[in-house]
This record gives structure tokens, sequence and C-alpha cells, in this order.
């Protein structure tokens, strides 16, 4: 057995009454729970920002949560401000399964750089470690689930396919943003890098 289970950032912000709520985001708690089972290995990632995170739209004088902006590694989102270290808000949903995960990926710290990605932050260079956990654990079949199907779970599908490894996508288990056709941008994306979708 070589499957990993990596559940995407299925914390409070990113679930109704939070900070930067996807829709139906607590409906798919049980489903990963029961589906954990089935798994070798589970990951599960936790966005994880210092307060005044550079993806912070309040950190840009002037601008509002869903302008652009540029940084210094290419155009960025800017975000409500979420998923600060440490609150109610970058905890697990109360109702997930967390004592089943073998590992916690944390992403998003470096204040500077965005990290959607579990693999590499938003500069597509710097890692995050969790393709060496992944090798030297010989996990080389990935399932992806949890939130956001758009960003997170989207960016971390095509990085682990552009890493060689077997990618699956359940988007039963997975829920979006989906803001200025960014589902569709990234259902064709993750296709397009060869990530099997389900
Ligand atoms: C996410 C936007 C900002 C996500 C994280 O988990 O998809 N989206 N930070
Ligand atoms: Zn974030």
């Amino acid at each position: 057995m070589t499957k990993a289970l990596i559940v995407i950032d299925v914390q409070n912000d990113f679930c109704p009454g939070g900070a930067l709520a996807v829709a139906g985001g607590d409906e798919i708690v049980p489903g990963i729970n029961a589906l954990m089972q089935e798994f070798e290995a589970v990951i599960l990632t936790q966005d994880w920002h210092p307060l005044g995170h550079s993806s912070f739209a309040s950190s840009h004088p002037g601008k509002n949560p869903l302008e652009m902006t540029q940084m210094p590694y290419g155009p960025q989102v800017l975000w409500p401000d979420h998923c600060i270290q440490g609150s109610e808000g970058a905890a697990f949903h109360p109702g997930l399964n967390t004592d089943r995960a073998d590992v916690i990926m944390r992403k998003g710290y470096n204040p500077l750089i965005d990290s959607y990605s579990a693999f590499f932050e938003n500069d597509h260079e710097t890692p995050t470690g969790l393709h060496g956990y992944l090798q030297t654990r010989r996990l080389t079949v990935l399932t992806l689930v949890g939130l956001a199907t758009d960003f997170c779970v989207n960016y971390s599908a095509v990085d682990a396919a552009k890493l060689g490894y077997q990618v699956e996508l359940r988007t039963d288990l997975c829920r979006a943003i989906d803001f200025d056709g960014s589902l569709s941008a990234a259902m064709k994306g993750m296709r397009d890098a060869g990530v099997g979708i389900l």
C-alpha cells in the first residue's frame, strides 16, 4: 500500500461563519472522516498565517478583499484576514477526525509569500517539506479532498501531478470559493496536469 489521503485546509475560517467561508465547507467533514479509514496514511494541511500577512487586503492600504495585487513572485489575490496562527478560525473544523492524522503540514507562515499549495509556496520554488515526507514514506498515490477546490486544493493537486505523483481529486469531498471563473479555470488546469477527477 502506498496510498495517502491529503486533507486540505478543513478549518473553521473556510466553513460557514468563518472569515473566508466556503459555501458548504462543513458538509464534507463526515465523508472525509469515513474516507480516512481506507488509507495507509492521512495528511492534514492547515493554512497558518501570522498577523498582518501579505496576502491580507488589510495589509495593503486602499485594497479590498478579492482585489488583486502584484507581489515579487507574481499576481496575488488579496483575502480577508483568515487562519491567524493559534486562532479559533485557524483550528480544524471540530468534527474533523484529526486523531487519524500521521502528520499536520502547516503552510502560509512566511509573512511575505502566500502558500496555496501543500508542496510549494506561491513563488513556486520554496518547498513546504511535504514532498520529502511523502518520498521517504514511499507514498506515491494521492487522493486530495478539502477546501477550497479552486485555490489550495487546485494548487496542491497540480503541484503533486508535476512532481510525478498519481493524483485523484474527490470533487464530492471538496467545496469551492468560485469567484471570477476560478472554479472552471481550476478544473481545466487540474485536468490538463493529469489529475484524475472523480
Ligand atoms: C485558501 C485562500 C487563501 C484555501 C487559503 O485554503 O483555499 N484560499 N488561503
Ligand atoms: Zn490563506
